[in-house]
């Protein structure tokens, strides 16, 4: 057992004399067996919460829909992922373009739980509805389903790995293209890598079953884009590149981000080898008749489909997607009804009703991906803490123009820092940081150094002109140092001369690709170097985990030594531990249940600690806990 429970194992990335190489696989050791381990999870949630979810938090009664289920040898229908293997990209993109269809990417999976839920949602209930997913949804060109925050999100707040989420859903959606979000030299962090950190990661990712990477930079500086783009054609999958849109080119006044300022981008990202041309609206500034303007100028520069993804933050996302496919466009970005609108993407059965006998029709069942949008508003119920206050659409996005993927996320930073009531303010000194900074492209990571910049003006109560009075008093937050160094690369116009000198304070910023220069990883003796830090058997996804997120690794690593693997617990019980009569079933493994049952909570003993009494499978079990609260 202690074999196929194996990471190495599960991932199918092992040799047959894997036990002569790991004889720690025999050490069943003084370790807690699993059934214990989860029940220190159970225990330790109950009396002490978890991040975001005090302890004691009413468990929201949540009632899932019965799903359709298949056998395991039904085949999976057709789908975009076939036709990519059977005559690779550019007769894929060929054959899309013949059927003519408007084409639908589900982001229900990544983007919208990162924009509503704070990237919370769990493998284990995206797991339950995949093989709905794959069986009735067929007619989609791609799942937006990984990269951008999940990937941090799983291991430092899920306790779960990423590549085990990518690794599940593939098996079991084996005939639709999975997409990801490539933050170009960021990768899925908040910073530039060295280049060997980027490819290498790219090719895990490729081999684990991503097929288009949607790659972009937060500066929409191209030469942080040209290694991903590269690489990803490399690996035989797809470049679709991004511009990010910001301003608003239909307002005179904005004169940055113009229209031709966007198509001259795109003429670039074609050159540098894109093979779709992604507009990213990652706030949802781009309005229904800008959005027919620039794609129709962008149908008449380059011969790549256009691909457009945008966020429902002020209510005109589906406006807007009518009006770019008036204009020619392909693809557009969707999510399930019951996960789409406010900062999330547009309502996919709104869409598909909007083309319905239309030259366009998107060919998708309004019917099943109605089923899909059950299962997901009831599930969502369980992620109730993480949502956002917001009740519908609001303007106030044209003015703080944030990202729909951060506005969850920073106001959870908000509260967290005590500024949960003065929101409406940092949103305020978002915009007034944006000015400052000469009007910048605001996406991961250079939105979260907007937002780092913003809580600072509201923790200090600085108007931008008292900051540009005293500009040199202060020691700003250390996204804001990297980004004046240069390490997040180069922004259109540069960096405003005064603000640069005062937050630097003498330091020389760098002028180049800071890829160049970063000192490439060893990987080899990173290998090594976890192995000796690492009780579990190491992977070179793991490897590729821990370039990226080096403590957040060793936390997971940690957490999961201590509590086991936690995929199999339901999230009720995961987000807020049991009550005194409660019990919960939990599959571990396939025919092996543990019936949990918490019978009672101690009160806190002298020390600090209580005692947590449990039945498991009717016997007595008890944990004690650190009462932290
Ligand atoms: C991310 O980089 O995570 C984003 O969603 C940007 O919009
Ligand atoms: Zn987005």
């Amino acid at each position: 057992e202690n074999v196929i429970h194996h990471p190495q194992f599960q991932s199918g990335d092992y040799t047959v004399n894997m036990i002569e190489t790991h004889p720690e696989l025999f050490i069943f050791s003084k370790r807690q067996n699993r059934a214990n381990r989860l029940l220190h999870y159970i225990a330790e949630i109950t009396v002490n919460g978890i991040e975001g979810v005090k302890a004691g938090t009413k468990k929201p009664l949540v009632e899932l829909p019965q799903l359709l289920s298949y056998r395991l040898d039904d085949a999976t229908p057709r789908g975009t992922r076939d036709v990519l293997r059977d005559r690779g990209v550019d007769g894929l993109l060929q054959w899309m373009r013949e059927d003519g269809r408007l084409w639908l990417t589900d982001t229900t999976l990544r983007d919208a739980h990162q924009s509503l839920l704070a990237t919370r949602m769990r493998t284990y209930d995206l797991l339950k509805i995949s093989d709905v997913i794959a069986h009735e949804l067929p007619q989609l060109f791609s799942l937006e389903m990984w990269g951008g925050a999940t990937f941090d999100t799983a291991m430092r707040f899920l306790k779960e790995d990423p590549w085990d989420r990518l690794a599940q859903l593939r098996e079991r959606i084996p005939n639709i293209l999975f997409q990801m979000l490539l933050r170009g030299a960021n990768a899925v962090g908040y910073r530039n890598y060295p280049d060997n950190v980027v490819t290498r990661f790219i090719d895990e990712a490729a081999v684990a079953g991503i097929d288009v990477f949607r790659i972009f930079d937060s500066l929409n500086w191209l030469p942080n884009m040209q290694l991903s783009i590269e690489r990803v054609r490399q690996n035989g999958k797809i470049a679709e590149a991004a511009i990010c849109y910001t301003g608003d080119i239909l307002d005179p006044t904005r004169t940055k981000f113009t229209l031709s300022y966007y198509v001259d981008l795109a003429k670039e990202l074609e050159r540098s080898g894109a093979q779709i041309l992604a507009i990213k609206d990652m706030a949802g500034l781009l309005k229904p008749y800008a959005a027919y303007q620039l794609v129709k100028a962008l149908k008449e520069h380059v011969g790549l489909p256009i691909h457009l993804h945008t966020h429902d933050t002020a209510s005109t996302g589906v406006a807007t997607i009518i009006k770019a496919v008036e204009a020619g466009l392909d693809i557009a970005d969707v999510a399930v009804g019951s996960m789409s609108g406010l900062t999330s993407q547009p309502n996919s059965t709104a869409v598909v009703a909007a083309f319905a006998n239309s030259p366009r029709d998107t060919k998708l069942d309004a019917e099943k991906l109605t089923l899909v949008s059950n299962y997901f508003g009831a599930v969502r119920g369980y992620y109730a803490p993480f949502e956002s206050d917001a009740k519908a659409g609001v303007l106030d996005v044209y003015e703080h123009e944030m990202p729909g993927g951060q506005y969850t996320n920073l106001q959870k930073q908000a509260e967290s820092l005590g500024l949960g009531d003065r929101f409406d303010e940092v949103k305020r000194a978002y915009r007034a940081v944006n000015d400052l900074l000469g009007d910048i492209v605001k996406v991961t990571p250079s939105s979260k150094m907007v937002g780092d910049f913003a809580l600072f003006m509201a923790q200090n109560r600085l108007t931008p002109e008292e900051l540009q009075r005293r500009a040199y008093d202060f020691d700003y937050p250390a996204s804001v140092v990297d980004y004046f160094m240069g390490y997040m690369g180069q922004p259109p116009g540069g960096f405003p001369e005064w603000l640069q000198k005062a937050v630097l304070k003498g330091r020389t910023p760098l002028t180049v690709r800071p890829g160049a220069l970063l000192e490439e990883v060893d990987f080899d003796a990173l290998t090594t170097e976890l192995n000796a830090k690492v009780r579990r058997i190491i992977t070179t996804r793991d490897v590729s985990s821990y370039a990226l997120y080096p403590q957040v690794f060793l936390d997971f690593m940690q957490a999961y030594e201590q509590y086991g693997d936690l995929s199999k617990l339901d999230s009720g019980t995961f987000f807020y531990g049991l009550r005194p009569g409660e019990q919960v079933e939990v599959e571990i493994a396939k025919g092996k249940t543990l019936i949990i049952k918490l019978i009672s909570v101690s009160s806190v003993r002298a020390d600090g600690h209580r005692i947590v009494f449990f039945e498991l499978n009717g016997q007595p079990r008890e944990i004690e806990v650190l009462d932290k609260q």
